[in-house]
């Protein structure tokens, strides 16, 4: 094979986000936009010491590549692996199909050593020729590329002029790798003529690295005897995103469930028209089944995952888990039930900044370390890999921890089962079932609950949205808060744009959200999504801290409604965006 260079014009905006760079499809299908940004990427590495693509790299770099699934995932594995062969990669590892969920490239950039990973994944946002598509860059510690390195792709794709791609030397237009076949394991090796060497295509397996870290994580053979067990059953829903082929491995062919506890597990490239985030609102359906007033054989527990398996949703029958109650409940039970944290691994947590802070009250109890970090599974890496903290979530249903560096929908998934084998070992007969609600109100009763609500307004116009954000930021800077502090009852305490001070390497994220927090814990926060692909979204968060028994047991809705209502007022969002009510609620 030979390198063929062709010139190229900058993009405009090929700047990654809260998780890569998420664009429509249509945008991703110009000529050389999806080349641009990869080989920006190809040229920023070599600048990037310790990225094993620098002159301290004792090996040639090896990469993953895989993806969601999501409509152009193939194509654009073909030019990847295209521009890859041109740009010194000795070989890459492909999923079979084109097919890694998030967590699994993790897990495989770590077991195997690797140099990185590709990610094609817009992760819940819609897919299909005109929704989204993604693509993200996973380093060698199986983590999201840091700003660090995000700043140098960006700054390459400013001034990019040529891209690199290898070429069939006899056929020059045809792609070389089209005798690749992505249907099953195998290895293909193509001889280089720049620096006579091979580069190596291996389609890999999907799920074994990751279906193997995970079984020496949990206890595998306790899990079996739940699913035996008569007064047990679930539902997991995939969503039609990548997590459908290993829910069934896992669940079905690992843990002997029958295959009607699983839904929607075959993945489509636009999800079946859907979202594939895993919420209240866009996983309606699997939220019926589990609620006994519509479905009479309403499981034990439900869960769903997102497109590209990261996000995890938890359902008991009748009941929903606040993404932050399940990190907290996860925290206060892993090292009794989940073999991985037993004997004291357990000594530190963290959340993002705008979960409810149900986690820190066990951090409290069990005397954890305890982190804030801004939004994005980013800010978590430093923290895991010194091992500061080992279990770490966001309200936006992600949940993970040290096993890997990415959030990781089914760890959590096996985690509450693992939570309800170890709570309900030896419990007959049937009927004294210790189940998901169960759980959640006894640890509300020992450690208070933390009422949270998030609504999103999505798709707003950009520049309303940035006037609400700089209109809150005066409100700040003049510092009366009577009329806040007058319907919620208490003072405040911080009023701050958010800034996170890394821990580890010292550096610093700013404006990471607008937050007024109470003196009674309460707390009201803005900010301004980093994964969309339209216009701007903007996300309102609400949360209220209650030890009283006779109200831990109360609606959420209602519990929190003066503090919205007030929160809308103060930011003045409706006279801004013109909406009248959010997009999503969870
Ligand atoms: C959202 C969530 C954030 C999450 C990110 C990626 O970001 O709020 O918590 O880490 O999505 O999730 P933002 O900037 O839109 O609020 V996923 O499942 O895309 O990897
Ligand atoms: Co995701």
């Amino acid at each position: 094979l030979g390198i063929k260079t062709f010139s190229i014009e900058p993009f405009d905006g090929q700047k990654t986000g809260t998780s890569g760079l998420r664009k429509k499809v249509k945008v991703f299908q110009q000529p050389g936009y999806l080349e641009a940004f990869v080989q920006s990427i190809f040229f920023a590495l070599p600048e990037i010491p310790g990225s094993g693509f620098d002159d301290g790299a004792n090996d040639q770099p090896v990469l993953v590549l895989g993806g969601d699934g999501r409509y152009f995932n193939k194509e654009a594995i073909r030019t990847i692996l295209r521009l890859a062969a041109a740009n010194k990669v000795k070989k890459v590892l492909v999923g079979q199909q084109g097919l890694l969920c998030t967590p699994a490239v993790s897990a495989i950039i770590r077991e195997r050593k690797l140099t990185g990973g590709i990610i094609l994944t817009a992760s819940h946002n819609p897919g299909g020729p005109n929704a989204d598509f993604g693509i993200k860059y996973n380093t060698r510690d199986g983590g999201p590329a840091p700003e660090s390195y995000t700043d140098v792709f960006y700054q390459w794709t400013r001034r990019i002029k040529e891209y690199r791609i290898a070429v069939d030397l006899d056929s020059q237009d045809q792609d070389p790798f089209a005798c690749v076949s992505l249907d099953r394991p195998q290895v293909y090796e193509f001889p280089m003529q720049e620096n006579d060497s091979n580069f190596t295509i291996e389609v890999i397996d999907s799920a074994n690295d990751y279906v193997s870290l995970l079984q020496r994580i949990f206890d595998f053979g306790l899990l079996r005897q739940l699913f035996q067990r008569s007064d047990f059953s679930m539902l997991f829903d995939a969503l039609h995103g990548v997590t459908g082929p290993y829910g069934k491995r896992i669940f079905v062919d690992e843990l002997g469930a029958p295959m009607d506890w699983l839904r929607n597990c075959h993945p489509l490239e636009d999800f079946g028209g859907g979202h594939p985030d895993p919420n209240l609102v866009y996983a309606a359906e699997l939220v019926s089944c589990c609620d006994p007033k519509e479905n009479a054989n309403a499981p034990e527990f439900g869960a769903a995952s997102d497109g590209d398996g990261d996000r995890n949703m938890i359902l008991g029958r009748g009941f929903f888990v606040t993404p932050s109650d399940s990190l907290a409940v996860i925290v206060a039970n892993a090292s009794d039930a989940i073999p991985y944290f037993r004997n004291g691994r357990l000594v530190g947590v963290a959340r993002s900044m705008p979960t409810a802070s149900a986690v820190d009250k066990v951090a409290a109890k069990e005397n954890l370390n305890f982190f804030e970090t801004p939004t994005g599974w980013k800010y978590f890496s430093n923290l895991l890999s010194t091992g500061k903290a080992q279990i770490c979530g966001e309200e936006s249903f992600g949940t993970s921890s040290d096993h890997i560096r990415e959030k990781d929908g089914l760890w959590a998934i096996l985690c509450w089962l693992s939570i309800l084998a170890y709570r309900n070992v030896g419990k007959t007969p049937v009927g004294s079932f210790i189940g998901v609600q169960q759980l959640v109100e006894e640890h509300w009763k020992i450690y208070g609950r933390n009422f949270f609500t998030r609504y999103d307004y999505e798709e707003c116009d950009a520049t309303a949205a940035g006037n609400m954000m700089s209109g809150l930021l005066q409100y700040q800077e003049h510092g009366d808060y009577s009329s806040l502090e007058k319907v919620v009852g208490q003072p405040v305490i911080v009023a701050d744009d958010f800034t996170y001070k890394d821990p580890v390497d010292g550096s610093i994220a700013k404006n990471q959200g607008i937050r007024f927090v109470f003196a009674d814990g309460s707390r009201i926060i803005f900010r301004l999504s980093g994964t969309g692909s339209t216009g701007a979204t903007i996300r309102m968060y609400i949360e209220k801290y209650e030890t009283n028994p006779s109200k831990i047991f109360a609606d959420a809705a209602e519990t929190l409604s003066d503090l919205i209502h007030v929160a809308l007022d103060v930011s003045r969002l409706e006279a801004f965006t013109g909406r009248t009510a959010p997009t999503v609620i969870t």
